[in-house]
């Protein structure tokens, strides 16, 4: 009697169906949220529809594994239901186990589309896995009907060849087994920290900028006054985006303080926060370049953190190191007077993007990015210039890198060909921690007129200008320069990006014309 091997096949059957269904989801998923991944959809349903009691006993008694024991719970029942309905009913196993793997893909895709912050896709992954599953059912169960209705000589079920149970049920296992080890670390590496971040509820800041809604002037061509996260620029040696996971995060500050110590995320959640509109700049922007851009960040006050501390007098330098190992060695004394300086965890209003410096990033006005904006921070040094020296200070770099008093043509773009007549010239000036009092344009060479200027949320932020220009045909080289609150003329003088950020005037050269 080979009824062993019925059970044998039906179990592989069964569990290969699910795991192809699963796998599937799973590598689905990885592209559009470990939330709308079937099992955590399930898990997550249930969270939210638990008894604060039930939440509360689960805590108690699980304590920090109560999401495993949760997650564990439902596969333990989907592999047992799988084994259950492969092994019965033998002749419409193909039947009863593409019933079980659709009702699981439709309840799954039902539980994500409903968790908060779904969207259609969220059922996608639910969807993709019954479909597979059935594809797969289908190849394996297939073959075997109809050879066992053609040979009509031993009922079905009756004996089932070794090669078999090896053969098709193994190969959907394997298949399936595969899917969902590929899909387990796509989905662990990069998506696990992205979901917690996007679980993140950042608190609402004590204190914030206002917002200026004449800082945005309405000139089609010109930059946002805001920079999307999206398009925010990104400069890093880091070829992997470092994963922190925020619940296990921890900053420590320690060097030539009285009191050195270890901070966790939810702390600095919990301390009062600023949200300041500060224009952060690279050291490697070129005059008239595009890395630059203006964010409103949300963050712990740095003296906060230095005055728990106690920073001993002797001390001034903040060496900040990254996850990624990178070295920021910034000014102390400058860091501390700028009452905007902080340890960042949002912006624009989300917690900070992976690329951006996920949980906790530096910024301190007016210094370039390499002197102060260390993304992924986990450790500051208070140190002196003399005993370390920082990552690009090393290869040269100044090492203050104080911003330089700048401006930027955005409209008309170089080489446009223009119509005579009125012509809009716009861009952002920019001198963070001083902030802009003028701009002034000329054509050819010829006198200078004051732009019209853009209102800012902060002296930390750039100002959009534009002036109106009443062209006339021909060839003609368009300038611009700066003018700071402190008087500041912004210098002529062209240098190049090393080793201390460029200067020089932007322009452009466009043509008009002729009527
Ligand atoms: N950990 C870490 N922080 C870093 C860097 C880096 O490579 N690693 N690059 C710095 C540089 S050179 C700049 S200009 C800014 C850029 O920040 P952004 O990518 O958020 O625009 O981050 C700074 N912080
Ligand atoms: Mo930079």
């Amino acid at each position: 009697m080979s009824s062993w091997r019925r059970v044998a096949y039906g179990s592989i059957v069964g569990l290969g169906t699910l795991s192809v269904e699963l796998g599937v989801a799973e590598l689905v998923a990885a592209v559009t949220g470990p939330r709308s991944e079937p099992v955590i959809a399930l898990g997550q349903l249930i969270i939210e529809y638990v008894p604060e009691s039930l939440k509360e006993f689960a805590i108690q008694h699980f304590g920090e594994h109560d999401k495993s024991v949760l997650v564990g719970a439902i596969v333990g029942f989907l592999v047992i239901a799988a084994v259950v309905l492969g092994v019965s009913l033998q002749r419409r196993r193909a039947v009863v186990l593409a019933g079980g793997s659709l009702a699981l893909g439709g309840v799954a895709a039902l539980a994500a589309v409903s968790l908060p912050g779904a969207t259609w896709t969220s059922a996608v992954p639910s969807l993709a896995g019954a479909c597979a599953a059935l594809l797969g059912l289908g190849v394996v169960e297939r073959g075997r009907l109809a050879r066992d209705e053609s040979s009509q000589v031993r009922p079905f079920g009756d004996e089932v060849p070794r090669r078999e149970v090896l053969g098709r049920g193994l190969g959907l296992l394997a298949v399936g087994v595969s899917a969902l080890a590929l899909g387990r670390s796509l989905l662990s590496e990069a998506v696990s920290v992205a979901a917690a971040r996007a679980r993140i509820l950042l608190p609402r800041p004590r204190s914030t900028d206002p917002v200026v809604p004449s800082a945005q002037l309405d000139v089609p061509g010109i930059a946002p006054y805001i920079t999307p996260n999206r398009s925010f620029y990104r400069v890093d040696t880091a070829l992997t985006i470092p994963q922190i996971d925020p619940s296990t995060y921890t900053l420590r500050v320690h060097g030539l303080v009285r009191r050195p110590f270890v901070v966790r995320f939810d702390e600095l959640l919990s301390m009062p926060l600023i949200e300041r509109t500060i224009t952060l700049v690279c050291v490697s922007n070129p005059v008239g370049g595009h890395y630059i851009g203006n964010a409103r960040w949300l963050g712990v006050p740095l003296a906060l953190l230095l005055d728990r501390a106690g920073v001993d007098p002797r001390a001034d330098q903040l060496l900040m190191t990254g996850a990624d190992g990178m070295t920021i060695g910034a000014d102390l004394r400058w860091a501390r007077s700028q009452p905007a300086s902080m340890l960042a965890v949002g912006m624009n209003g989300q917690p900070l993007p992976l690329e951006h410096g996920f949980p906790v990033r530096a910024v301190i006005p007016g210094i370039y990015g390499y002197a102060s904006a260390c993304k992924w921070l986990v450790d500051i040094d208070v140190t002196t210039f003399a005993a370390k020296e920082a990552y690009w200070v090393q290869r040269g770099y100044v090492r203050e890198g104080r911003i330089n008093l700048e401006s930027r043509i955005d409209t008309p773009a170089p080489f446009a060909t223009l119509a005579p007549g009125p012509v809009v010239v716009a861009g952002e000036a920019w001198l963070p921690a001083e902030g802009i009092a003028g701009v002034e344009v000329r054509v050819d060479g010829g006198p200078w007129s004051m732009a019209s200027l853009g209102g800012v949320e902060s002296i930390d932020s750039w100002r959009q200008w534009r002036w109106t220009w009443q062209a006339t045909p021909g060839t003609h080289l368009i300038e611009v320069r700066a003018i700071a609150e402190d008087g500041e003329l912004q210098t002529s003088r062209v240098r190049g990006v090393f080793p201390a950020g460029a200067t020089g005037w932007d322009s452009v050269v466009v043509t008009v014309q002729a009527p």
